[in-house]
């Protein structure tokens, strides 16, 4: 450790207590961090590793109203089966603790209040829709209607999931609350925002700067927030849920769940060590450490370190080593399509097999780009690499000692070279471990440790004892002692990312303390020590027990599309008299340009036969604007036009949308003049 620290704080993202957790939760946070935490403990230094639930938010309130229950019963469903999860896979959190304490929710409010004291906030009105019937202010997430771009009517205030465009609520066609039904109305609010544009030239100087050691993805994210210019951001919202804004006359105002959010690591520190929690927080020779997925970078390197200094007494962050995301069989993990491998579920199905599946994880970390978990890969890994390599020469090793040594360990004689050398392989190795594990390159270390059992297979191979058995006793042993001190520093160098494995290794030869400073040494276990009868560390996953997995992920596949390529129910009738009121027609694109700071729209110049006009169209995420040039296209021609984005639109073009995605434009089959009508 750098001489500057004496002791490491590490956080790890609170997961919202809103569903159970799955493998890309486990991959991508819990797992490197327990690995960095049991290092560092194991080599003796003072560290303190913070976990708990994020029990605010929108999304809370709403799953709540939904199923006609309070957000508490949400949370606290959701909260204890996490926890035990993540005991259950052995991570090793000092505290795992939740936002909805009491004890947080003071935090909170103190840490808000101080700031509001010192003037750190500036406070804006501005007009925001509120229902009447329901007598509240909505959340984006509270108000649908009619997209401007896609013409979805099911878009949310603050996005269309359609097509993909982030919305304001303000942006809404027809917009309807989702709380009533209601029609909002615009209602003059206040809230306070954190002034980020105050705060970006330090933070660029500490970030650009000062930390161009941060894994490239954070620092690149950083960069381009950073470059962008940063905005004041409103730390306060009107809900009913959260923590209450401690300021008089914010009577319905909560704290934005992404402030009180990251105090939560505070609160939880308090909640642990009441009377010693500040060395933690505010002296400059902690480490502070955020583990978290690559969605929470802006929160953890740009809001939260400018909360931290507006307040002036805390530490900031030395390192936030974020992961990317890790995929499930070529496809984003989803909550509300079911598709993840959620861990209480894999435990009924793989029971004692925590390490499997840390192993599998950490070897295929989404540390620099999206990786993708494969029930292959996993089958793969557990037969090919922890039965075949680690598995193997252990269980060898043992059994072994106890046919030619009568399972104790034996008194070595003189090392040859090639003895010699195997150990100084050994050494070399270890210490690429440890240069990984410093860097948080936590797959390229499980990788070194691989590497170290690999050792030990080779030079059981190329000994072979089992021969020198019969010729050469003293031989024999020495062979023996070496495999068995191997077997005893894999039990070290495997704890922080097989800590059960490593448990039984420890139990089986009889050493139930080791820690990091005696890796590598020769001299682990003495002579006469007795070993215990060997167990296998690992079995072979048949092809049946994947194919089950994976037929299991067909289904929900299936239930899937089943369930969204229903077709949508067929609107109310119509007279033909509203159908002549449409006037549709053949057009053909002269131009059509991606439009600026709109990621899904195209601007289209159509020959309509009369002139020229021009159209937006929310279709970008499915064709490319050079490709439709040319093309004959259908288009309203007398829908009042509509200004989006500066750029009035006159007309809508025509396509057809399944719903699973896949978007189509309605095109003429044989080429027909611009400006033909269509009925
Ligand atoms: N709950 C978001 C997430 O689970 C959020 C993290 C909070 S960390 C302070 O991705
Ligand atoms: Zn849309």
């Amino acid at each position: 450790m750098n001489k500057r620290f004496k002791r490491t704080l590490i956080t790890s993202a609170l997961p919202y207590a809103n569903g159970p957790v799955h493998i890309g939760h486990l991959a991508g946070v819990y797992v490197p961090a327990d690995i960095y935490a049991r290092y560092l403990r194991l080599k003796g230094q003072e560290v303190l590793f913070i976990g708990g639930s994020d029990e605010h938010g929108v999304p809370i309130a709403l799953k709540a109203k939904a199923e006609g229950v309070t957000p508490q019963e949400i949370v606290d469903r959701y909260h204890f089966l996490i926890k035990k999860s993540f005991e259950d896979f052995g991570i090793t959190f000092d505290i795992y603790s939740r936002t909805s304490s009491e004890i947080h929710h003071q935090t909170a409010s103190d840490f808000f209040r101080k700031l509001y004291d010192k003037g750190e906030f500036i406070e804006k009105t501005s007009e925001q829709y509120y229902d009447e019937e329901a007598k509240q202010f909505l959340a984006d997430r509270y108000i649908t209607g009619t997209c401007p771009y896609c013409r979805s009517e099911n878009a949310y205030g603050d996005q269309c999931e359609t097509c993909g465009t982030s919305l304001s609520p303000l942006d809404l066609i027809n917009p309807k609350s989702t709380i009533s039904g209601s029609v909002p109305v615009l209602k003059e609010t206040k809230h306070w925002y954190l002034p980020l544009d105050k705060h970006e030239a330090w933070l660029k100087k500490w970030i650009l700067e000062n930390h161009k050691e941060w894994k490239t993805n954070v620092y690149g994210q950083c960069k381009s927030w950073l470059e962008m210019g940063l905005q004041p951001r409103a730390v306060s919202r009107d809900l009913d849920w959260g923590v209450p804004v401690p300021v008089e006359g914010a009577e319905g105002k909560v704290l934005y769940v992404w402030f009180d959010a990251p105090i939560g690591y505070i609160s939880n520190t308090i909640e642990l060590l009441p009377n010693d929690w500040e060395k933690w927080w505010k002296e400059e020779d902690t480490k502070l450490l955020h583990f978290i997925g690559k969605d929470n970078i802006v929160f953890h390197c740009i809001v939260f370190p400018a909360m931290l200094k507006a307040d002036g007494s805390y530490i900031l962050p030395e390192n936030v080593p974020a992961n990317e995301f890790l995929n499930l069989e070529g496809d984003k993990i989803s909550t509300s399509r079911n598709w993840a491998i959620w861990l209480h579920e894999y435990l009924e199905d793989f029971p004692g097999k925590q390490d499997v599946l840390r192993y599998v994880l950490t070897a295929n970390a989404p540390e620099t780009k999206d990786n993708d978990f494969t029930w292959k890969d996993f089958q793969a890994r557990n037969n090919n690499e922890l039965v075949a390599i680690l598995g193997n020469f252990v269980n060898r090793a043992l059994v072994l000692t106890q046919k030619y040594v009568e399972g104790k360990i034996p008194v070595r004689g003189e090392l040859t070279d090639y003895d010699k050398q195997t150990w100084e392989e050994f050494i070399g190795v270890k210490k690429e471990m440890e240069n990984y594990l410093e860097l948080y390159r936590f797959r390229d270390a499980l990788k070194e440790a691989m590497n170290l059992a690999r050792i030990g297979n080779k030079y059981l191979a190329d000994t072979e004892p089992w021969k020198t058995a019969k010729t050469d006793k003293e031989r024999t042993a020495t062979i023996l002692n070496i495999s068995l001190q191997i077997t005893a520093n894999l039990a070290i160098a495997f704890e922080p990312f097989l800590p059960f494995t490593s448990e039984k290794i420890k139990r089986i030869i009889n050493k139930e303390t080791l820690n990091w400073s005696e890796l590598g040494s020769i001299d682990l276990l003495k002579p006469n020590h007795p070993i215990n009868q060997p167990e296998l560390l690992f079995e072979k996953i048949e092809d049946e027990t994947i194919e089950k997995q994976i037929r299991k992920l067909q289904d929900t596949k299936k239930a899937n599309d089943s369930k969204e390529l229903k077709a949508e129910p067929i609107k109310e009738n119509i007279v033909f008299d509203d159908f002549t009121k449409l006037d549709i027609r053949v057009g053909k694109v002269l131009e059509c340009t991606k439009v600026p700071k709109a990621d899904k729209l195209l601007q289209f110049k159509i020959d309509d036969g009369l002139g020229g006009r021009t159209i937006l169209s929310g279709i970008a995420a499915h064709y490319k604007a050079e490709e439709l040039i040319g093309q004959n296209v259908c288009f309203i021609a007398n829908l009042a036009p509509r200004t989006i984005k500066g750029i009035e639109s006159q007309g809508m073009i025509l396509s057809a949308e399944s719903p699973d995605g896949p978007v189509s434009l309605i095109q003429p089959v044989s080429d027909i003049p611009p400006g033909s009508k269509i009925s």
